[in-house]
């Protein structure tokens, strides 16, 4: 058996409407996930992307895919080149797609097939605010997320800025699956404490799996 969980699935956790946490579910695909990355960052350095508003995000980030997502004064959006190179955004690798595609079908979003997968990379003291992703052209696909390294404590809201917000611990792993009505939820990633990884040191990297069009 080449697959952990080939044989058990660990349970799908329903964090809300649309949202299901398989805990751990990427556990065994890490170290290959983090030579990818380490792969891709050679090519697509992280950068530290300005807002439209001019502020300076304190999470680093590239991009693998046919886009990626990007952000400057003019706005967020996805773009076929890195901005930092001019260049083509890397490949997404294949494996990606894969565990991308099994995650969601778990999740009870079959056919996924995602087309771009943004990097985030946390350093202790760096975090992401309230936000929705509404940047991709269909809304009705999901967004599949990875979590790596550092734990993070999630923030989960409603489709309002000010509605309450669940508080969720993501662990090195663990993979959550957004769709449905959780697509438009406001969620963020508070700020980062210090700690070391035996995969990653001091970091936390998070992918999304995201259909840009
Ligand atoms: C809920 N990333 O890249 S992952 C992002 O950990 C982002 O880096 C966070 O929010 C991170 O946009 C959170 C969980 C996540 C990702 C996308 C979502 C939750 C989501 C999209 C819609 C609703
Ligand atoms: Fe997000």
């Amino acid at each position: 058996m080449d697959d952990l969980f080939a044989g058990s699935l660990p349970a799908a956790e329903p964090l809300g409407d649309g949202a299901v946490l398989l805990r751990g579910r990427a556990g065994a695909d890490a170290g290959a996930l983090l030579a990818a990355i380490e792969a891709i960052a050679a090519v697509a350095p992280f950068r530290q992307f300005t807002t439209p508003g001019g502020r300076e995000m304190s999470v680093a980030m590239t991009n693998a895919g046919v886009a990626g997502w990007v952000s400057d004064r003019a706005g967020y959006r996805y773009q076929g080149e890195d901005p930092l190179t001019g260049r083509p955004w890397p490949a997404m690798p294949a494996p990606f797609a894969a565990l991308a595609r099994e995650a969601a079908a778990e999740a009870g979003f079959a056919g996924f097939a995602p087309d771009v997968c943004l990097i985030n990379r946390y350093r202790p003291g760096t975090k992401l605010s309230l936000h929705q992703d509404r940047d991709e052209a269909d809304l009705g696909h999901p967004i599949v997320s990875v979590s790596l390294g550092l734990p993070a404590t999630f923030q989960f809201g409603g489709l309002a800025r000010t509605d309450p917000v669940r508080k969720v611990p993501l662990v090195h792993g663990d993979i959550v699956v957004w769709g449905g009505p959780a697509r438009l939820a406001y969620h963020g990633i508070l700020t980062l404490k210090a700690g070391e990884h035996p995969a990653t040191g001091p970091l936390r990297y998070n992918l999304t799996f995201r259909r840009s069009g």
